[in-house]
């Protein structure tokens, strides 16, 4: 039998249940886990074991993409899945971070990455290439192994590697089939991006590991997705707070009669989840109003995986995100380094346990910061009150959570600032009903320009992905500052959203 660590039971078993679903295919486990093998085996080339070279891919949620993923796991590489919005001018900082030498990319996107990947010196493959007609005894791989890297923005300029080991990425997995009770009769649409630990754990690998069926689609296609809630084909659906915003600006969009049906199709399923950013009050009684549905929201992060959830048998309360999952352990504490032990006190929620990440990158100093006595310290300020966890907000303002997508304001800001119109420019997240926190950028103009949003918006196409480009553009004839010249981010932000209110 093949040994390899993150130990999915039904690929493993060759399983002739349905893995995945992918518009009319269908692909049982057996299927599935055979051309892993192969895909790996392709890898491998003449080596034993790919000793943790970093394979990086390009692709939307497809066969060719768990064939990747599990294909690298299994030769012994380092997953680096990519953003298929990024753009090709953000790539080359990933490829370059993680010393990339191999790029699996779609068929669609071969033109676009030709020129970065051989500037690079990057082997840029299909997956057809690489598949083998055989396959051959793969690695033993011990758990401690690097198994995959994530990129997140921080509170730096560029984002960061976020490397989780074989043993992380089981215990993200294990501790979620545990606490909702994944089964092989779940059947569950994955439509969210597969470079973040939402898509890629919470949905896609616990999907499979619990031997359940996963329905993949490109995009957030609401239409298509509708039609089979409607049919009943999903009992699970987990989302980001701007998906369940967005069904509900659809409903007003569509007749009353159809806007029951999908509501009766959530109504039937055992779980509706809610994840990545703060759902709000508002949201969470407008869900269970329209779909009876008591959304559970959980909190997590990349270096974590899954850290907060509410309990999946028990109170789901609104506002908050319940308690520390099973394997995980959570602590609050406060700006001296003193845990918390009263409820109702606030401080930043730091994590400890099997869950959490592994390292930086090539980032030594940053991996050091981030631990504190070995806990991994968030930057998320959270409280406990009545022994349920509610999230405060973050001690950073230079992090934006945009529709789930986590978005670091200097970066925004550096592109920016290259523009020859701007003097100097502040990116902050003001707070959106759709998007959580909508980017927002504050900009002084230089003597004598001018410049319009319209504008902006074009100029920043192809310099950033498409979510990162402001939302808002303010103008100002300067920055405000305090004493020491740094710019007053926290009260920009709350003028900008009493001017939203008004
Ligand atoms: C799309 N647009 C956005 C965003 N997404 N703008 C701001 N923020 C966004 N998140 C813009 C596009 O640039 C485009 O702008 C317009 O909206 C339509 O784009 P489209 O792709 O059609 O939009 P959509 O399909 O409706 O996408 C919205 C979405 C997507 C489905 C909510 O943003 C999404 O999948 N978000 C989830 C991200 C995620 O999985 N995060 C988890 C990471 P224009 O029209 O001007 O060109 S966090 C995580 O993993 C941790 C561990 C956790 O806790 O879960
Ligand atoms: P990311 O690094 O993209 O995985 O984003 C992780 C961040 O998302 C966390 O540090 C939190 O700030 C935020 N987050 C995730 N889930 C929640 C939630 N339920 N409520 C509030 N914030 C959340």
């Amino acid at each position: 039998m093949t040994i390899y660590q993150i130990p999915f039971p039904y690929l493993q078993n060759n399983s002739e249940r349905i893995a995945l679903v992918e518009g009319e295919k269908k692909h049982t486990y057996r299927e599935v886990n055979n051309r892993i093998n192969q895909f790996a085996t392709g890898l491998l080339r003449s080596k034993t074991d790919l000793q943790e070279e970093r394979i990086a891919f390009f692709m939307p949620a497809s066969l060719d993409y768990v064939t990747t993923m599990h294909g690298v796991w299994r030769a012994g590489g380092i997953a680096v899945p990519l953003n298929v919005a990024s753009a090709v001018s953000e790539l080359d900082h990933y490829l370059t971070c993680a010393n990339v030498t191999r790029m699996v990319a779609g068929d669609e996107y071969q033109d676009s990455l030709r020129e970065l990947c051989a500037s690079l010196n990057i082997d840029l493959v299909s997956v057809e290439d690489v598949l083998s007609e055989e396959s051959i005894a793969l690695p033993e791989i011990s758990a401690e192994r690097r198994a995959m890297m994530l990129f997140t923005s921080g509170t730096t300029n560029k984002p960061k590697g976020v490397v989780s080991t074989h043993k992380t990425i089981s215990a993200q997995i294990t501790t979620l089939i545990e606490a909702w009770e994944w089964s092989e009769s779940d059947v569950i649409p994955l439509f969210l991006p597969l470079h973040h630990i939402h898509g890629i754990v919470n949905i896609l690998s616990c999907g499979l590991w619990a031997g359940a069926t996963v329905h993949l689609y490109g995009k957030f296609d609401i239409p298509r997705i509708s039609k089979q809630i409607v049919a009943g084909t999903y009992n699970v659906f987990m989302a980001v707070p701007t998906i369940y915003v967005k069904l509900i600006q659809y409903f007003e969009s569509i007749d009353e009669g159809e806007v029951e049906k999908i509501c009766n199709g959530f109504n039937a399923m055992r779980l509706n989840i809610s994840g990545s950013a703060a759902c709000p009050v508002k949201l969470f009684k407008q869900w269970k109003e329209l779909t009876g549905q008591v959304l559970l929201e959980r909190y997590g992060m990349t270096e974590i995986g899954m850290g907060i959830s509410n309990p999946y048998n028990g109170e789901r309360r609104a506002g908050a995100v319940g308690q520390p999952l099973p394997g995980v352990e959570c602590q609050l504490f406060d700006e001296d380094n003193n845990p918390i032990t009263d409820e109702a006190v606030s401080g930043e929620i730091r994590i400890k346990g099997d869950n959490v990440f592994l390292e930086y990158w090539d980032n030594e100093a940053a991996t050091r910061e981030s631990f504190k006595d070995g806990w991994f310290c968030t930057g998320d300020v959270a409280v406990v009150e009545d022994g349920y966890y509610r999230i405060m907000g973050r001690s950073s303002v230079d992090i934006i959570k945009s529709g789930g997508y986590k978005l670091s304001a200097l970066e925004i800001e550096g592109v920016l600032l290259t523009h020859e119109m701007i003097a100097e420019v502040a990116v902050i997240g003001v707070e959106d009903d759709t998007w959580g926190e909508a980017v927002t950028a504050v900009v002084a103009i230089k003597n004598g320009k001018s410049l319009d949003y319209d504008s902006l918006k074009s100029w920043c196409e192809g310099k950033m992905s498409s979510y990162k480009i402001p939302k808002r553009l303010k103008i100002v004839d300067a920055l405000p500052r305090n004493a020491m010249g740094k710019v007053t981010k926290p009260s920009l932000k709350e003028m900008l959203r009493l001017v939203g209110k008004s």
